[in-house]
């Protein structure tokens, strides 16, 4: 038996080892009684890597994610002191990170610690999903271990209540320093755990709360690896992040839709009734998604009969072609003989083992179940197969649950790897991660043509290039509300861009306000689900009063009036490795911005500070840098620096920035229409104005692999000042036809336009605003 599990307990570092004698000629190096490697070495383009290896302790690394990791150095700019002293150094020989003399990396036991100096007004951010209600995490202590919430905690702490650890793990932190952005990431699937400093007396009740002084990174198990690069500024970290880790490959342009869900939907019948009152109600909604309801007995690729009279097919056939089911799939299979996924699995020995050598039992949603090991190639190319055989039955994605991986009552600490070899620590972080790796592979083999979607609750670094992530079960209450926005925007700043809260809370009853609030909070977010679970009132928009759906159905069509520019924020992720959403701080350098837990930046030229309170009829708004925001509300300009402005419930305060070029659909859409080739291209230039900006536009079939083949169009908008111009720079898609538009009051001269402008009426989340438009000359 592996030892317990504290998730509120830390390792401290006067329980370790410190490097006291390191030669660097040979790599040796010696804590106390222990002798192992240990390395220092020097990447181009600003990473370096610290590393420990000593085979008696640690597999060398298990991570089934192979970073994308740039060439080593020619010069070494790592400095070591005396001991183990390390200072990173920057081109010109000037420290840029610093380890705690004496203590730069201790062991003990499998456990292990990097200690480093950080300037006293560090701010740290990132760290994954950490749902503590803030970007900014100084004064924490965390771990890393992916748990299932509602079954590991009790209630009481997370209805309303921060709780760490959460679902998904990716040990990453980034730190302000001394003016420098610092990007450190523990490469290991196995249980990691952080403590930052912090300087908050709000949050220290009793001395022994005080976090250390230094940043310490370390492992519970698993050999340490550690990489750190730096940045002038987050931007540009948060870009080398994502090249290590992986980008997130361009999603099909349908994920981005509003997606429907609820446990309780069964088959055929809910999914066929749904798809009336989408269109009965002129809503759109892109895919419909199925919970446990549709299995048969809750087995896992196995559809109960009476849902799908007909087969998957036959539904599909009888539904808005431009709209998908989306099945929930659970990692556990249930232990029956007779049962074809578990006989078979059981045949190729792909679950599992325990310490016994029988398969590991937990009790999931069939009874006794047993798990696929993931880490396995040959337990991945198995679940390949069945995931290929549901998309070609008709099941347009797929959503993986429960892979923390959750046993229910059951320690899983018995669940062990690699046919009982590894212990269960060592790579439950990546169970996850193993489980998207394998249903992409197979809705690859399915459809090869086709880029697939999967969204998956838990996961760990590298899920960014497989799989979409939902922040797991929340509850229908002004706390969750409030928390999506740091939850969310924590993620994209830690490699995993494409993300999302249940919108209105998975628990509990989502009232009108808070429905609608939480809907326009979450509708320009990458991900947008409106889910909730069996005993929730019903949260589909017809289901609430009048005026109440006409503002969910309005937060809705916005969205997808919005798909245009949200597409191209997907393809800068793909290109650069931008984030889709981002705090302030991202685009505005400047400290005082990361406390603005409420408002964030979707892409480089949109502010949104929706209302995350109940009740709340005006908030204050903080508008970053130093040139004026147009307030889509009101169509007025408003001048940088903070407002108190009015937020009736029909009000989100989203802002365009000064130069901004925001791609749209020409109609507020009631369906799922999305025509890349014709975008309205808003351009908002305050008067007087002297900037410049310059984005692409890209046009492709939204659905396959082709663009890369280049079966795409571009287009650059050049703003200058009040002037703006149209090149089509590429043309494999066909010709694209924009139509740029401007504020009434703000005029742009549009090189090229022909004829006289067009007036436009815009309704944004507020009034009907006064917009001129003209077609560019074909
Ligand atoms: O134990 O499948 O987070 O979205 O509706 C609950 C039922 C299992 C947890 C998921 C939730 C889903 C639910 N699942």
């Amino acid at each position: 038996m592996a030892p317990p599990m504290f998730y509120t307990k830390y390792p401290h570092p006067s329980n370790f080892s410190f490097v006291t004698d390191f030669d660097a000629a040979t790599g040796r190096a010696r804590a106390g009684k222990r002798q192992f490697q240990f390395s220092a070495t020097s990447h181009v383009d600003g990473f370096f890597h610290l590393a420990a290896r000593d085979p008696g302790t640690w597999l060398p690394n298990v991570s089934l994610l192979e970073l994308d990791v740039p060439g080593t150095s020619p010069d070494s700019r790592v400095r070591v002191g005396p001991g183990l002293d390390l200072a990173l150094l920057d081109q010109a020989g000037t420290p840029l990170v610093q380890s705690v003399p004496g203590h730069a990396f201790g062991v003990c036991g499998e456990a292990s610690m990097f200690l480093f100096e950080v300037s006293d007004d560090a701010q740290f951010l990132g760290m994954g999903e950490k749902g503590l209600g803030r970007i900014e995490l100084s004064g924490v202590r965390t771990k890393f271990w992916n748990t299932d919430v509602w079954s590991d905690f009790h209630w009481s702490q997370w209805k309303d209540h921060p709780v760490d650890p959460t679902y998904f793990s990716t040990p990453y932190v980034a730190v302000r320093t001394g003016g420098k952005w610092v990007g450190f990431l523990l490469h290991n699937p196995g249980v990691t755990f952080m403590e930052t400093p912090g300087t908050d007396r709000t949050r220290v009740f009793a001395e022994w709360q005080r976090t250390s002084r230094h940043l310490i990174l370390g492992s519970e198990n698993g050999e340490p690896s550690l990489w750190i690069f730096t940045s002038d500024d987050l931007a540009g970290l948060t870009r080398k992040l994502q090249g290590l880790v992986g980008k997130t490959p361009l999603p099909p342009l349908w994920s981005l839709g509003y997606h429907q869900s609820r446990w309780g939907y069964g088959g055929q019948k809910d999914i066929l009734e749904l798809d009336r009152q989408f269109a009965k109600h002129g809503i759109p909604c892109t895919a419909v998604w199925l919970d446990l309801d549709y299995m048969d007995g809750a087995r896992v690729f196995q559809v109960a009969p009476k849902q799908f009279p007909g087969g998957v097919e036959a539904t599909v056939s009888r539904l808005d072609s431009r709209r998908r089911i989306v099945p929930i799939l659970d990692p556990g299979v249930k232990r029956e003989n007779g049962y074809r996924v578990y006989d078979d699995g059981h045949a190729k020995d792909v679950f599992c083992h325990n310490s016994e050598g029988s398969e590991f039992v937990g009790i999931v949603w069939p009874g006794e179940t047993v798990f696929p090991d993931f880490t396995l190639a040959s337990a991945r190319e198995w679940w390949s197969g069945y995931a290929k055989e549901f998309r070609q039955s008709g099941f347009g994605a797929a959503w993986v649950d429960m892979n923390d991986p959750s046993t229910g009552p059951v320690d899983p600490t018995e669940m062990l790897f690699n046919r009982g070899k590894e212990p269960h620590a060592l790579h439950r972080n990546q169970y996850a991660l193993g489980m998207q790796m394998a249903t992409r592979e197979g809705f690859m083999l399915a459809e090869p043509g086709e880029r697939p979607f999967i969204l998956s609750r838990s996961g760990s670094t590298g899920t960014s290039r497989y799989s979409a992530v939902w922040t797991g079960d929340n509850v229908s209450n002004e706390f969750y509300l409030r928390q999506c926005v740091p939850t969310t925007l924590g993620m994209s700043l830690s490699g995993i861009p494409f993300n999302g809260p249940d919108v209105g809370g998975f628990g509990g009853d989502a009232d009108d306000e808070l429905m609608v609030r939480w809907m326009q909070a979450c509708l320009l977010f990458p991900f947008f689900r409106n889910h909730s679970t069996l005993e929730s009132r019903r949260e589909e928009p017809w289901h609430y009063a009048a005026s109440t759906r006409k503002q969910l159905a309005h937060a809705i069509r916005l969205r997808h009036r919005f798909l245009p520019y949200l597409y191209q924020l997907f393809i800068g992720q793909e290109e650069l490795g931008d984030p889709i959403v981002r705090p302030l701080i991202y685009d505005f350098d400047d400290p005082a911005l990361a406390s603005v837990n409420d408002e964030f930046m979707v892409g480089p030229f949109v502010l949104h500070a929706p209302v995350l309170g109940v009740g709340q009829t005006d908030r204050n708004v903080i508008l970053p840098g130093s040139d004026p925001w147009y307030n889509l509300s009101t169509g007025k300009w408003l001048p940088p620096g903070e407002h108190r402005l009015g937020v009736p419930l029909g009000s989100s305060p989203l802002f365009l920035r000064s130069g901004a070029v925001v791609p749209i659909q020409p109609e507020l859409p009631t369906d799922n229409r999305v025509d890349l080739a014709n975008p309205v291209l808003l351009v908002a230039v305050p008067p007087s104005w002297i900037g410049e900006t310059q984005a692409e536009y890209c046009a492709d079939d939204g659905l396959t692999f082709d663009y890369r083949k280049g079966v795409r169009s571009k287009g650059t908008v050049s703003v200058s000042g009040a002037t703006a111009r149209w090149d089509q720079t590429q043309s494999g898609f066909g010709s694209l036809h924009p139509v740029i538009a401007w504020p009434v009051g703000s005029p742009v001269e549009v090189v090229g336009s022909s004829g006289p402008s067009e007036k436009l009426d815009l309704q944004f989340l507020g009034r009907a605003l006064k917009w001129e438009a003209t077609t560019l000359s074909r």
